[in-house]
């Protein structure tokens, strides 16, 4: 399988740590959505990341999509999202906070690499941090709930703690946002990150270069 995408995506992270927790070695095409959105557009019409190949040459994009494809590969013993019940139901919302605060935290970044500095729209970006910031207190009451648990949900590794930890990253790289008022989250978060899974597809965030460079 091909991989294309750069680590610095909370979204292509959480896809290439779930392969190798999963076990399925893949390829990486370390392609930036700025300056190899053509090279990207070949694969996904969206020209985003991630983007897998599959390989039999199937393509697949949105991070959900293509975790739920490599769960359904793993089967239900492996998968990573719990199979059912309240643990799914929980799961699902704990990456829907996590994925949600990196969601806005991109569109903050790209507010500053695609707009120009004068016309930055303030209002959107405090709404942007407000809603950041009400993700990450959501995230700490859990983790406080969780606190002398190794995982976030029942005794195992599951998705929600693959994406905490890539989104929470991320977040507070990228834009960036303090993790201190979190302190369950940002415990939890940098335990999660000194695991090797995690190191091996850390890299310093690289905004996308901006709009001007990037007509190719
Ligand atoms: N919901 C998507 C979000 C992916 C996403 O935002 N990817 C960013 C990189 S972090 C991207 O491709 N940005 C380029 C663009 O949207 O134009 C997913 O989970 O795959």
């Amino acid at each position: 399988m091909i991989l294309i995408g750069m680590f610095d995506s909370p979204f292509v992270r959480r896809v290439a740590v779930s392969m190798t927790v999963l076990g399925v070695p893949f390829e990486h095409r370390n392609w930036s959505t700025g300056r190899d959105a053509a090279l990207i557009r070949a694969y996904n019409p969206l020209g985003r990341v991630p983007t897998l190949v599959r390989d039999d040459q199937e393509v697949l994009f949105e991070s959900t999509a293509v975790l739920d494809a490599l769960d359904q590969d793993a089967g239900p013993e492996r998968a990573l999202l719990p199979a059912g019940g309240p643990e799914r139901r929980q799961a699902l919302q704990l990456i829907a906070l996590a994925t949600g605060a990196a969601d806005k935290a991109v569109a903050m970044v790209y507010e500053r690499v695609y707009r120009p500095e004068d016309k930055r729209h303030g209002p959107w970006l405090e709404r942007c941090a407000a809603q950041v910031h009400g993700a990450l207190a959501a995230l700490e009451a859990h983790c406080v709930d969780r606190a002398g648990q190794e995982w976030l949900i029942g005794a195992r590794m599951t998705q929600a703690d693959i994406t905490l930890a890539c989104c929470c990253t991320f977040t507070a790289e990228a834009v960036p946002f303090d993790l201190a008022p979190y302190p369950a989250l940002a415990a939890r978060v940098a335990r999660y990150e000194a695991l090797p899974v995690f190191q091996q597809f850390h890299v310093a965030f690289d905004a996308p270069a901006p709009a001007a460079a990037t007509s190719n």
